[in-house]
């Protein structure tokens, strides 16, 4: 290829699969037991495949968002390739409609199978293609730990931090405060001090019941709080926010930078997590993560540990990698974890491939 050679799109190929967890997800918002996949290839006319997958979040929308996609197939073949580009072109089709929700997931899932195309195509990691350097990026374990009992929670937090993690992630919103209290002292008296214990409401809590639970909470040694309370009452989380000495977390419900950029004007978090896929895919991060700059405000991922490694690498003010096994049983090469670190994969693209024999083994029905 010429240096100035692009990529045209030739088309979109999707499949729809049910992949079984290991451990099953109980968050105060609902359980997940199977991740409702979309995986999505991306063809471009010169050969290079870029892959990706959506996660849907319950079954009921999976097959809608892979229809979305198939139904934009037309709209993108032959057109370039060009990541910007193609987001340019997708987001003025849906300015009438808006562009979050599954609008937002197919448009985020069509940016990240390019962006893997155009890294595949140079013939290096994303990370590198985004102008970073390969390396490994500390990650906690938020596999399973969901509202299992202050009975189960100690020996499956053990568990989590003997797969190599300095690092786990415990959900809490338990009917009191007091259960909240001894599932958090278990779990710590369990991992010992020297690991890192994050804390996950899913938007469980009323503002003002946030506000009591936050104040309680302070001095178990929280690495942060998550979700207090409904995750777009940005002024509400600033109220919880003031009361807590542990830094409150919240961006996995951000859908595009613009509702970012209103998050931190309201002062809602201490820190950040977008989700690659809400946030709108590479090109939403790398706005995301710019904003997080300027507004010195320490990122960490949420979900898609696979491309979120690399995003990562290109974050200034990059935290903490939330590992999820979740895709792992369909790809060939899963994120693998050494000393509580993900590397970035020494491989072009993402380095996401899948093993065919379990993607048919998943495919929805
Ligand atoms: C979560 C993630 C995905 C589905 C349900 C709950 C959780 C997290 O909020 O941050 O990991
Ligand atoms: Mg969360």
């Amino acid at each position: 290829m010429s240096v100035s050679s692009q990529l045209t799109v030739h088309s979109l190929a999707v499949r729809a699969v049910h992949v079984p967890m290991r451990l099953p997800l109980q968050t105060s918002s609902g359980t997940i037991r199977v991740a409702p996949l979309c995986l999505i290839d991306l063809r471009t006319e010169e050969g290079v495949v870029g892959h990706t997958y959506l996660f849907c979040y319950t079954p009921l929308v999976l097959k809608p968002v892979c229809e979305l996609l198939m139904n934009l197939d037309p709209l993108l073949r032959g057109v370039s390739a060009a990541p910007l580009e193609i987001n340019r072109l997708l987001r003025a089709r849906f300015r009438l409609l808006g562009d979050s929700g599954i609008v937002g997931m197919a448009l985020a899932g069509i940016d990240m199978a390019a962006w893997d195309a155009l890294a595949r195509a140079e013939g290096r990691p994303l990370a590198r293609a985004l102008g970073a350097d390969v390396m490994a990026i500390p990650a906690y374990n938020s596999c399973g730990l969901g509202l299992i009992g202050p009975e189960a929670a100690p020996a499956e937090a053990e568990a989590l931090v003997a797969e190599g993690f300095s690092a786990i992630k415990v959900r809490l919103g338990y009917p009191d405060l007091a259960t909240d209290l001894r599932v958090v002292r278990a779990v710590k008296a369990a991992i010992g001090p020297d690991v890192y214990l994050m804390s996950d409401y899913n938007q469980g809590l009323s503002v003002p019941e946030a506000e009591r639970r936050v104040l309680v909470l302070a001095d178990e040694g929280l690495t942060w709080i998550e979700e207090p309370c409904l995750a777009h009452d940005y002024a509400g989380c600033a109220r919880v926010r003031a009361r807590s000495t542990c830094p409150i977390q919240i961006g996995e419900n951000w859908w595009g930078p613009r509702e970012m950029a209103d998050s931190l004007a309201a002062g809602a978090s201490d820190l950040g997590m977008p989700d690659a896929m809400k946030i709108g895919g590479v090109s939403g991060w790398l706005q995301a993560a710019a904003l997080a700059e300027a507004a010195g405000l320490p990122l960490s991922t949420h979900l898609f540990p696979e491309v979120s490694v690399h995003l990562m690498a290109a974050t200034p003010t990059r935290h903490w990698l939330e590992y999820v096994d979740w895709a792992s049983p369909v790809l060939a090469e899963p994120v693998r974890v050494r000393d509580g670190k993900v590397s970035v994969p020494d491989r072009a693209g993402t380095g996401i491939e899948w093993d065919e024999a379990a993607v048919a083994r998943c495919l929805a029905p």
